[in-house]
């Protein structure tokens, strides 16, 4: 109740306006009397802060103590202030007393501060607690995919025998995978690729073959390129067929160029790509864009010749297809057969990673089975 009254008063003697109720220290008391007053009323709030500070265990709360008590407005500045209208003698006393018991406060208010956040942080190492001695988990480390390998691997022996490694589009005109290649509308050979036909009149390539043409269309012979990519066919599948697969084209145009020069490049490739002897062999075939046409076989690896379901019991796997350059392709690609000759292969690229890795069916490749892929 005192502290009230005098709280509500602390003006004392020189009150605010509209505060003065009950206790006019001005008229009804002398300064002494006043000066005992506020010494109460600071020991009461004394107290009081105290109790406040001992219950609180939040931040929040200890701010609010704070700013009802020595904030701009609290109630013990708020008594300091007033203590400017006492006369010097008094003021320093009662000064020195109020000051103290501020500076006593504020102290008891950083420990609790202090105290509090001590206590939240070990709160939040408890719950957030890291043994640095467990194990640590591996992370699952990506890898390339085996025909990413065998890709890079091809590139790598082509361009060390001086080839360049070009890019087409996938999605084609029937000009470049057809017309360009000597395959007119309408003719049978036609059928040897089962097409997937878009809408808008294009299609998925069925080989990398139209990239001869774009090629050289664009650049003057002499030229060495191979062309990987993807290709498609409208076809069912089997152990060694796919209706999606990568070939690699090549294609080598010079003056004078023959089987020959063929066959020592394709047998100094196998060479380097399966680090051993293999047995290969070149059987006439048919292909609307080259003349003669041969494709070019090699002894299974995974039967070793002996015939597997893979080679269909013939104890050979067909890698490529190949063949001279036909006069005719020469021309829709603007050059004169007359002065140019050259060889072009297309092969398989998965075919070539299911001998390399003695992999016995072409569709594990693209199950997405990690039991297969871990294996690389
Ligand atoms: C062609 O695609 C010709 N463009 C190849 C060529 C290029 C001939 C240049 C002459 C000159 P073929 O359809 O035979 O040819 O396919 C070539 C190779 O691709 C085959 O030898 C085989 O290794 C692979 N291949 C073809 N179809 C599939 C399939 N469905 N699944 C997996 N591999 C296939």
């Amino acid at each position: 109740m005192l502290f009230k009254e005098i709280n509500f008063n602390y003006a004392w003697g020189f009150p605010q306006k509209g505060l003065l109720t009950g206790l006019d220290f001005r008229l009804k008391s002398s300064y002494n009397e006043s000066i005992n007053m506020v010494k109460i009323t600071l020991k009461t709030l004394k107290n009081r802060v105290q109790k406040e500070i001992k219950k609180t265990d939040n931040l929040k709360e200890l701010n609010a103590i704070f700013n009802k008590y020595l904030g701009k407005r609290g109630e013990i500045t708020q008594i300091l202030r007033s203590l400017e209208k006492l006369p010097k003698t008094k003021r320093v006393k009662v000064g020195r007393k109020a000051n103290e018991i501020k500076n006593f406060l504020s102290i008891k208010l950083d420990q609790k501060a202090q105290e509090i956040k001590e206590k939240l942080k070990k709160e939040t190492e408890e719950k957030e607690w890291i043994d640095i001695t467990v194990p640590g988990k591996k992370p699952l480390l990506g890898y390339l995919h085996p025909l990413t390998q065998v890709r890079r691997k091809i590139e790598e022996i082509f361009q060390a025998m001086g080839f360049s490694v070009v890019e087409g589009p996938e999605i084609e005109t029937e000009w470049y995978n057809f017309d360009a290649l000597n395959i007119p509308k309408d003719h049978p050979a036609r059928d040897l690729w089962d097409t997937f036909y878009l809408k808008n009149g294009l299609l998925l390539r069925t080989h990398t073959s139209p990239v001869q043409v774009r090629y050289m269309e664009k650049n003057n012979p002499p030229l060495r390129i191979i062309v990987p990519g993807s290709v498609f066919r409208h076809e069912a599948t089997d152990p060694s067929h796919e209706f999606q697969l990568y070939q690699v084209e090549g294609l080598m145009v010079d003056k004078k160029v023959s089987v020959a020069n063929f066959k020592a490049i394709i047998e100094e490739f196998f060479q380097r790509f399966f680090k051993k002897a293999v047995k290969s062999r070149l059987r006439p075939d048919f292909f609307p864009f080259t003349e003669p046409s041969f494709d070019v076989g090699i002894s299974c690896l995974i039967c070793q010749g002996k015939g597997c379901p893979t080679c269909k019991g013939t104890g050979f796997l067909e890698m490529a297809g190949a063949g001279m350059v036909h006069p005719a392709v020469f021309k829709n690609s603007g050059l004169n057969p007359k002065n140019w000759q050259g060889w072009a292969f297309g092969f398989g690229l998965e075919r070539l990673a299911m001998m390399k890795y003695k992999i016995n069916d072409i569709r594990l490749f693209r199950s997405g089975d990690l039991r297969f892929l871990n294996q690389f």
